[in-house]
């Protein structure tokens, strides 16, 4: 009889999603009597809370992959076998792609947990695995607004009035009289127009996590890092370039770069790495891998949050984890008031994992663009993830959302499954797989197409994006504000960035 073995020859932590969030001192457990393998490590953040008052938490949301022959497959938990230190929790969703581990009651400040054991399915064979870590914030279920009165296009209830959303089940009108919650207007409908969203399209109203910060360089590093050849070329510009040639860019603060160059022949996948200081020496500590990674259209987005076991959020989630339960203020900024700042940003550290700013908190603090000031240093592109964010800064000096999600204002744009159309509205909520297609994009039922060989006008298709970047105006800050046209927005990719959901169960 064949022997099992799950062995770890070569683990690799990973610093992943960097504002400090790390997997570190990983090995393997395996029982062959009872054939149960199970993953150890530690797990460190930084800014960690759980607060009863607003009731929500951050956590971090923790997978595998393991190396199976040349290609990195997803590595399924169990949901068994769990142990961490005291003080702190687990959730396996029920498709165990990952682990939620957050604090189990309320308290504040940075992780360091030793010890961390979550079961995995066993697999036949010796592997190579690694582990990955990105930072989530849990949206509780509660009723909230759509809309402020400001904005174009801002969904309302009676002209300039917002909705209420007050169930997983809305109606999306234009034009027809109808009193009453969840009942919210979308003046990009059709005349006289009445849909009700697929079964499962997420209101905002139930609860879910969304990533605390967009996604970092070395996030979507550490991802074109685990994929094949073909999956590789259809998500950057270059495999096969020679060492130093840009993944995406050269410009607006773009660092990922080819390390080692993909070889066409044999179909060998290239190793990217970070470059941010120009040496062709990678991911050194001023190589700004903890920047904000901008050039993710749609499909860069969609394949990293398929790969990762997340989704994409929609409109009503956005303004859902920004604005909280709270009634909205005309003309609010993510931070939760109309009050801006106005200085240019002060950079300290550029492009390290201390990378800050040295301005006086003057207003609500974000990466725009400001035609009053010289903005040349702003303009340049995104900057680092939760840049703005102490152990004890305010919202508006942090730039928090009320759930505390991070650059949900300005930064680089966010992605959400619109609702005016129903490319959008047919969205189910499924979350990704861990795996891609063939080619290199999403392949999950009912999400806005991935693969830009099939989309015909990118404006149709079911994406639209909120929450403005480092080179719009502050207006498109604003909350409610609903101007995107997505087919524009594509033609200047370095303003576009990845954030992701899970549904919370
Ligand atoms: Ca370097
Ligand atoms: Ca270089
Ligand atoms: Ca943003
Ligand atoms: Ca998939």
């Amino acid at each position: 009889m064949k022997k099992i073995y799950f062995l770890l020859l070569f683990s690799m932590p990973i610093l992943c999603a960097a504002n400090g969030i790390k997997i570190s001192n990983m090995n393997t457990t395996y029982n062959n009597a009872n054939n149960t393998a199970i993953l150890n490590f530690d797990l460190g953040w930084e800014n960690s809370w759980r607060s009863n008052q607003s009731g929500n938490w951050d956590a971090a949301w923790v997978f595998f992959k393991y190396k199976d022959g040349t290609d990195w497959q997803h590595l399924d938990l169990t949901g068994n076998n769990i142990t961490l230190p005291a003080g702190y929790t687990a959730t396996v969703p029920s498709d165990h792609k990952g682990v939620f581990i957050y604090r189990s009651s309320a308290g504040t400040g940075n992780v360091n947990l030793t010890g961390c054991q979550v079961g995995v399915t066993p697999q036949f064979g010796s592997f190579d695995i690694k582990g990955f870590a990105l930072e989530m914030v849990y949206i509780p279920q509660d009723s909230f607004y759509v809309g402020d009165g400001g904005g174009n296009y801002a969904y309302h209830f009676t002209t300039n009035t917002p909705a209420k959303i007050t169930s997983s089940t809305i109606s999306l009108l234009k034009g027809i009289s109808s009193n009453g919650n969840n009942n919210v207007y979308d003046d990009y409908l059709p005349a006289n127009a009445s849909y009700s969203p697929a079964s499962g399209f997420p209101t905002g109203y139930n609860a879910f996590y969304i990533m605390k910060y967009e996604l970092s360089q070395s996030g979507f590093r550490d991802f074109l890092n685990c994929l094949t050849y073909y999956q590789q070329a259809a998500l950057t510009a270059s495999v096969t370039g020679a060492v130093g040639t840009a993944a995406f860019s050269n410009n607006y603060r773009s660092y990922i770069e080819i390390a080692t160059p993909g070889i066409s022949a044999s179909k060998t996948p290239a190793t990217y790495g970070c470059d941010a200081n120009g040496n062709n020496t990678f991911d050194e500590g001023n190589d700004g891998e903890w920047v904000a990674c901008g050039y993710l259209m749609w499909e860069r987005t969609a394949a990293y949050l398929d790969w990762v076991g997340l989704r994409p959020f929609t409109e009503l989630e956005f303004e859902k984890a920004c604005r909280g339960p709270v009634v909205p203020k005309t003309y609010q900024y993510v931070w939760g008031n109309t009050s801006l700042l106005s200085d240019t940003l002060l950079f300290a550290y550029k492009n390290s994992d201390s990378e800050s700013v040295t301005n006086t908190i003057n207003g609500g603090m974000a990466n725009f663009y400001n035609p009053n000031q010289n903005f040349s240093a702003a303009s340049a592109g995104p900057v680092r993830n939760g840049i703005f964010a102490t152990a004890t800064s305010n919202r508006n000096a942090s730039g928090a959302t009320y759930y505390g999600v991070m650059e949900m204002g300005g930064n680089l744009t966010e992605h959400c499954v619109y609702t005016r159309g129903s490319e959008g509205y047919s969205f189910t909520a499924e979350h990704g797989d861990g795996s891609l297609s063939f080619s290199g994009y999403s392949n999950v039922n009912l999400w806005p197409e991935g693969n830009p060989n099939i989309v015909n006008s990118w404006n149709s298709m079911g994406i639209t994006n909120r929450g403005g970047c480092f080179s719009y105006y502050p207006a498109a800050m604003d909350l409610s504000i609903r101007i995107s046209d997505y087919s524009t927005d594509r033609t200047n990719p370095e303003i576009l960035g990845c954030r992701g959901a899970r549904t919370a169960e």
